[in-house]
């Protein structure tokens, strides 16, 4: 009987003057890094946000009994008006699932830009629980199972790994997503309970805002173990 193939996980991130730019996530076989190193860093060289001066890449072999199997969320679509629309249809569904300061959760959201991880709120404080909050908390270490090489982003694929990841995280209850790129003005609210529902339009097009927010219910000493949830359990989606 052959062993399994020992798999790594790869990250990219590009920054300019500290300004995130753009960033990957892929868990591969040792055979196909090469490939997908090449992809990207074509990505990370022609994003939208702009031209990087740093670009960073990380490799790290997994060791395989700590790999998670997941489904992904499934996925419905919501059509909204105008970006307005959109934040109010989304406003809409946080209050539905219990969240009462949703007009405030969804401003904050707004207000993001140029962060390399995602905002985690406290549900109910509004307290902000990264331990960095300029960089905020990074969903790393997830893939599809059958991971996709190009080096243009495919904006919804990569979300839906993202965002089964981290409805999957113990205390998140919600995740609520505006793209930070200026070309792409769908985004998203996921949660176990509700699946990945995109909508669109949430901003206007050429608008660089964006970014994610975690949210969080659940005691504040506990925070720690979903931080390691996300940055370190690898995590691999299948459809
Ligand atoms: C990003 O740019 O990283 C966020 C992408 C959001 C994708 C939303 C969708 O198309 O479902």
């Amino acid at each position: 009987m052959h062993e399994p193939e020992p798999l790594y996980s790869l990250k990219m991130r590009a920054s300019r003057q500290e300004r995130h730019i753009s960033g990957a996530e892929k868990i591969l076989p040792a055979s196909l890094l090469p490939s997908f190193l090449d992809a990207l860093l074509k990505r990370a060289m022609h994003h939208a946000n702009g031209e990087p001066d740093f670009i960073n890449f990380k490799v790290e072999k997994l060791a395989e009994e700590k790999i998670i199997h997941l489904k992904a969320l499934p996925v419905s679509s919501v059509i909204a008006e105008t970006p307005s629309d959109g934040l109010r249809k989304m406003r809409d569904i946080l209050e539905s699932m219990g969240i009462r300061r949703s007009a405030e959760i969804v401003q904050r959201l707004q207000s993001l830009r140029g962060m390399r991880g995602a905002m985690l709120l406290d549900a109910d404080s509004l307290e902000d629980y990264s331990p960095d909050q300029e960089r905020g908390v990074r969903a790393t270490r997830m893939d599809s199972d059958t991971p996709n090489c190009t080096a243009g982003k495919n904006h919804f694929a990569e979300a839906l790994v993202l965002a089964t990841k981290v409805a999957n995280a113990p205390g998140i209850i919600a995740e609520l997503c505006i793209s930070d790129d200026p070309d792409y003005v769908t985004g998203y609210i996921a949660a176990r309970s509700i699946g990945y529902v995109r909508i669109s339009p949430l901003k206007t097009h050429g608008n660089p805002a964006g970014g994610r927010i975690f949210l969080y219910r659940g005691r504040q000493q506990d925070v720690h173990k979903t931080i390691d949830f996300l940055e370190s359990v690898p995590a691999i989606i299948s459809a």
